[in-house]
Formats: structure tokens, C-alpha cells, sequence
């Protein structure tokens, strides 16, 4: 099925950032795709853009589009080694990663439709199980205002619901009941960050608490289990002069060792199923104490940590770093090296977790990119339009998926 036209432009996400639109035929079908931005960003992700910023990365497509023109847009892997060597650095650095991401997702959707099929049984065609949507309640850190919690998200998943919209129905139900106690406990109007979660004046635990009460209300009404997990988002914590995590909203400032009991605390306390990077983006042995540590109980998960990263990922499997993993396709850049990363995250037994960005669009490809590699959770806030609309993609492939059934995750 070979790439028969493409061009690319500027357009912008739900928080105003610029991303690149890639367009693209095959199969006589029209894909487009455009490229979501990130706040926290790991220290190894793709560049995003090339050196001269958004338009020169839009520019730059038409010049070696010829060399994309006539490939397979079917061969993920395939496809993703021919726009890696028309980058020809370790990062896109020289293209940008943004190019990159929507031409391989703006193929996989052409060629999907040629196909007559869904883009996630392009990506596998015998995907058959369903993530679980795993949601933004409380937004902090880089993704909220100054007075917010320090901590990047308070987020929830429903995971005794039966079905996909269960599911979604039971996260709304805790973001709205905690916007409700909110409202009546603060003397201000409470706003919403960037990714959708309320970011009210709390501390930390404060917001945990919070989010817990409301889950367990919730569970409770409706007989579902439902968890609780956070993102440290570590790095946005960390001062590598000092080697200390600074938790602004409580004015709480621990070293690396304070920094392991202080997560494991958390742990304990809000029986937290989930901590996504509760360290450093280059501590792997932390990571890793806090892996062996929690036994198994509590998912440790890698974002900053891999940034979709094959080397990084065999590295966190040689120390036994983790147990769960991020996948965002623009950390790494193309779709098919992002399928690599995952099979091989899979292989190596970590519970798979694929991701939006705090800076997204109304874009449903999450919903193919979390079916397609077989995720247990998919990490997409709850509220906004570039939120629902993963959301509602993932209810529509629920129902045209008849065979499909709800991942397994504890
Ligand atoms: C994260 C993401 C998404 P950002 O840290 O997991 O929630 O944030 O896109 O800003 O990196
Ligand atoms: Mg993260």
C-alpha cells in the first residue's frame, strides 16, 4: 500500500501549543494525524520540532517527501527506519520529532481505512483486549498553577468496572464528586489544569485524600472498585544541585533516601495502586529500590524514566527498575519504533500504560495506539474535548471489537 502524497502544516493543540499536521494518501484513503506537546518533558525525549521551531518543520517535509512517497504505509517498522534516516540523528533533531510522530500515525490511519479496517488491527491484527482508562482528578506541578499541589497528577482508575463504558462513566463520577466538595470547601472558584483535573490551593496529601474520598464514594454507590495512583513527575521536584525533592505546596524538602520512604508512605496511607515517576529521570537503582521494596503490591512506572526508549528500557530491565511502563508515541518519535518499545516492555513483563500529553488534541489515535499495543491502562484525563475524544474513540472499538474484553491489571 504505498504513500502516494503528503504534506504537513502547523496547527495547534488544546492549550495553544503548536504541533505539526502531517496529511497523507495510500490506498486511495486521506490519514492525518497531529502531534500532541508535553510540559514535563523527560531530558531524552525526541526534539519536537527542528532547529528553526513549528513552520521550518512544517516546511522541511516538502523537501524530502519524495523519499516518503512510495513506501508502504502498512509497514510500520518499515516506514519508521526510512523517516529515521532522513533525520539521520539520534533525536530528531534535524526533521523534528513532531514531523515524525504525524506522518507515521497519519499512514496507519490511511492506510487502515484502504484496509477497511481499525487502526489498532492495523497495529495488531488480533488485538482483543481493552485498557482500562486511567484519569487526571487533580492536576499540580507543571500542568496547573502556582498554589496548586506540587505533585503533577491525582489520578484514578476504575478497575472493577465490566466494560469500557463503565469505565468512563465511573471516572467522570469522581472528577464531578470531587469539583462538588471542592466547591463547597473553598471560599474560591476552583479551575482546571491542562489536563482537565480540578487545581485547587491543597497540598499534596490534602489533594490525595480528597480524590481517595470521592473514589471510595464512588465505589461504594456502585459496588466497582475503583484506584488510586499518582504522578510525581519527579523531575519536576528534583534540584539536581542539592540532589533534594522541594513539595512547594507543603514546603516539604526530603533527600533521595527521604524521597523513597516518603512515596512508600504514600502508599501505605492512600493504599495508592500506582506511582508514576516517584524518582528522578536518571535514578534507575532508586526506582528499583522502591520496585523490590513494595513487593509487587503497587505498580512502579517508568515515563521520564524510558521516554519510549528501547536502550533506556533494557537498562531499567537489567536493574530492575520498574513494573509498569509509559508509552507516548512522540517521546521516541514514529509510531513503529514505539511499537518496538512496547512489544519488548510486554516481553519483559511490565503492565504496559499508554499516554496523552498535557498539551493534546482532539486526536483520537490514543484509542488505537493503547488497543493495538495491548495496554492495560490508557492514561487520558477525563474532562475536555481532547480528553473525551480518546475516550469516546475507545468506546466506539469496544463496540466493534465484539470479541474484545477488559485488560487484566492486578
Ligand atoms: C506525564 C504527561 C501526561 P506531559 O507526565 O505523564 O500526563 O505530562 O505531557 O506534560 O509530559
Ligand atoms: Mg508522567
Amino acid at each position: 500500500m504505498r504513500i502516494q502524497a503528503l504534506s504537513a502544516r502547523v496547527a495547534f493543540n488544546g492549550r495553544g501549543d503548536p504541533g505539526i499536521e502531517a496529511e497523507l494518501s495510500a490506498g486511495g484513503e486521506v490519514g492525518r494525524a497531529l502531534s500532541p506537546s508535553g510540559a514535563s518533558r523527560g531530558i531524552h525525549e525526541a526534539a519536537p520540532f527542528s532547529p528553526g521551531g513549528p513552520d521550518e518543520t512544517a516546511r522541511l517535509v516538502s523537501t524530502y517527501k519524495r523519499r516518503v512517497i512510495g513506501e508502504d504505509a502498512a509497514d510500520l517498522r518499515g516506514l519508521a527506519s526510512t523517516i529515521k534516516k532522513i533525520d539521520g540523528t539520534p533525536n530528531y533533531s534535524r526533521i523534528g520529532g513532531s514531523a515524525a510522530y504525524s506522518i507515521s500515525l497519519a499512514a496507519a490511519v490511511a492506510a487502515s481505512s484502504a484496509r477497511g479496517v481499525l487502526p489498532c488491527r492495523l497495529i495488531d491484527p488480533r488485538c482483543n483486549s481493552l485498557p482500562y482508562p486511567l484519569g487526571n482528578v487533580i492536576g499540580g506541578g507543571k500542568h496547573a498553577g502556582e498554589k496548586s499541589p506540587s505533585i503533577q497528577e491525582v489520578l484514578v482508575a476504575p478497575l472493577g468496572a465490566r466494560s469500557v463504558r463503565e469505565a468512563i462513566q465511573l471516572n467522570f463520577d469522581v472528577h464531578s464528586r470531587v469539583g462538588r466538595e471542592l466547591s463547597s470547601r473553598l471560599p474560591y472558584p476552583v479551575g482546571r489544569g491542562d489536563e482537565g483535573g480540578w487545581c485547587p490551593g491543597l497540598t499534596d496529601e490534602e489533594a490525595i485524600q480528597l480524590a481517595s474520598e470521592a473514589a471510595r464514594e464512588v465505589a461504594d454507590k456502585s459496588g466497582r472498585k475503583i484506584r488510586v495512583g499518582v504522578d510525581f513527575a519527579a523531575g519536576s521536584l528534583y534540584n539536581p544541585k542539592d540532589g533534594r525533592y522541594w513539595y512547594r505546596a507543603s514546603g516539604k524538602s526530603v533527600d533521595r533516601e527521604g524521597q523513597l520512604s516518603y512515596v512508600a508512605e504514600l502508599c501505605d496511607r492512600f493504599d495508592l495502586f500506582y506511582v508514576e515517576d516517584p524518582l528522578q529521570e536518571e535514578d534507575f537503582d532508586g526506582f528499583a529500590d522502591l520496585t523490590s521494596s513494595l513487593r509487587g503490591k503497587r505498580l512502579v512506572v517508568g515515563d521520564d524514566l524510558y521516554t519510549t526508549n528501547l536502550e533506556r528500557l533494557e537498562e531499567g530491565a537489567r536493574r530492575k527498575s520498574t513494573s509498569g511502563v509509559i508509552v507516548k508515541v512522540n517521546q521516541v518519535g514514529t509510531l513503529g519504533e514505539a511499537q518496538e518499545f512496547s512489544s519488548s516492555s510486554k516481553k519483559g513483563g511490565q503492565t504496559l500504560i499508554a499516554s496523552h500529553r498535557s498539551g493534546d488534541n482532539e486526536d483520537p489515535h490514543l484509542a488505537d495506539i493503547a488497543i493495538g499495543f495491548g495496554c492495560a491502562l490508557m492514561k487520558c484525563g477525563i474532562v475536555g474535548a481532547e480528553r473525551t475524544a480518546k475516550l469516546n474513540a475507545l468506546l466506539m472499538r469496544a463496540e466493534k471489537l465484539d470479541r474484545a474484553r477488559m485488560a487484566k491489571v492486578d
